[in-house]
């Protein structure tokens, strides 16, 4: 039995203001395309079964023209395969937090062949492909701790989909990760993943498949790193990560002006970008550390034009000479000499944290004192 796995596919996404030539949102749209081709390709590859781990949406009420894409694009592809089984789950994202408000995946339900598990951890029996699929949609991760997950005997493939992070994948997890150990279980046949944004593989029958395209609230992370589906061999448990084509996104080598003029500053912001393989179309951030205040306003605003308008969107990032966060603690410290380190781990992590989505209940200043409190303990002991 093969199986595609798709996942975090964001339909609604939307970022920056440039339209298309149809008017809509042109990242809503790479997105869109993102998940045509992920059919597409997974369509010629003839998998006896499709699943789609979650977050195929971006939000609780997507935007009318994802949906009918989505709602299109679907029935094609089930028309296609006369009903074959495609089952999805849902991802927080398309998780109301109430559940009575009902799930937009509801809808796709009615496509042909199509399952859908957006509530309650659920055991789907397929008897045409003699498999059992255990799905854990993201508001079923809650009854994890209670439920004893065992594999189903009458079944000669039991698989299991789950939208969720398990502990170890990323340091930056809100909510409690998931214990490996229940999750990843070697009786199991197949273990797809979904909520994680990059194709990953925890073990040889768990993987990650990733979003198909940069919709995280962090994409410079992400920056080069492939965007794709997997098709997994059950039989062998065996895969291919199939990449896809996506809008491409550049983080530049970051540019220390300490001892720089405003021209030298110019030229090396133009050849940075210049060097940019695909620069037209591409999303792209420059950062410039240790740039005093007063030389912001003779940066190049004609260059910065050209590129901004080249670039689907170019991100100039000025930071000030390095300095405490808090004030009153340092006394206007200087930057590093030795160019490597321009910030301190305790102001990367305010600058992260500032911006990251938090739950509306957590307070963000004790949140971000929290980080610092980690990662420099008391002020009394680092002090030298
Ligand atoms: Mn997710």
């Amino acid at each position: 039995m093969r199986v595609a796995h798709i996942s975090d596919v964001h339909l609604g996404y939307r970022a920056y203001s440039r339209t298309n030539e149809y008017g809509v949102n042109q990242r809503e749209w790479d997105v869109l395309v993102a998940f045509r081709a992920a059919l597409r390709d997974a369509m010629k590859a003839e998998p006896d079964l499709i699943l789609i781990t979650g977050d195929l949406f971006h939000a609780v009420r997507p935007p009318n023209s994802s949906l009918i894409a989505a709602y299109r694009y679907l029935t094609d592809l089930q028309n296609q395969r006369k009903g074959a089984p495609l089952v999805m789950i849902a991802g927080n994202h398309e998780t109301p937090r109430i559940a009575e408000s009902g799930c937009i995946l509801a809808l796709l339900a009615h496509i042909p062949g199509v399952q859908v598990v957006y509530d309650q951890i659920t055991q789907l029996e397929i008897a045409a492909l003699n498999a059992c699929l255990l799905c854990i949609p993201s508001r079923g991760v809650g009854e994890l701790e209670q439920r004893i997950l065992a594999p189903n005997p009458n079944y000669r493939w039991n698989l299991l989909l789950l939208h969720g992070l398990l502990e170890g994948v990323t340091p930056f997890a809100l909510e409690r990760p998931i214990d490996q150990q229940k999750i990843v279980r070697d009786e199991c046949d197949y273990i797809a993943l979904g909520d994680w944004n990059l194709y990953t593989p925890i073990a040889p029958n768990a993987l990650y498949a990733g979003a198909t395209e940069f919709t995280s609230t962090n994409i410079w992370d992400e920056a080069g790193k492939p965007k794709g589906w997997i098709l997994y061999d059950v039989s062998t448990r065996s895969h291919e990560f199939h990449p896809l084509r996506t809008r491409p996104v550049y983080d530049l080598t970051p540019i220390d002006a300490q001892e720089l003029t405003v021209a030298e500053l110019n030229t090396l912001i133009e050849e940075r970008a210049n060097a940019v393989p695909h620069l037209d179309g591409a999303i792209v951030r420059q950062r410039v550390y240790n740039l005093l205040p007063e030389l912001r306003s003779q940066i190049d605003g004609e260059l910065l034009r050209e590129l901004k308008i080249r670039a689907l969107h170019y991100q100039l990032d000025l930071r000030a000479p390095r300095v405490s966060f808090r004030a009153g603690q340092s006394s206007g410290e200087v930057a590093d000499t030795d160019g490597e380190t321009r910030l301190t781990l305790a102001d990367e992590w305010q600058l992260f944290a500032q911006q990251y989505p938090l739950p509306a209940d957590l307070e963000r200043e004790a949140f971000v004192a929290l980080g610092i409190h980690y990662l420099e303990g008391e002020p009394t002991e680092t002090a030298s």
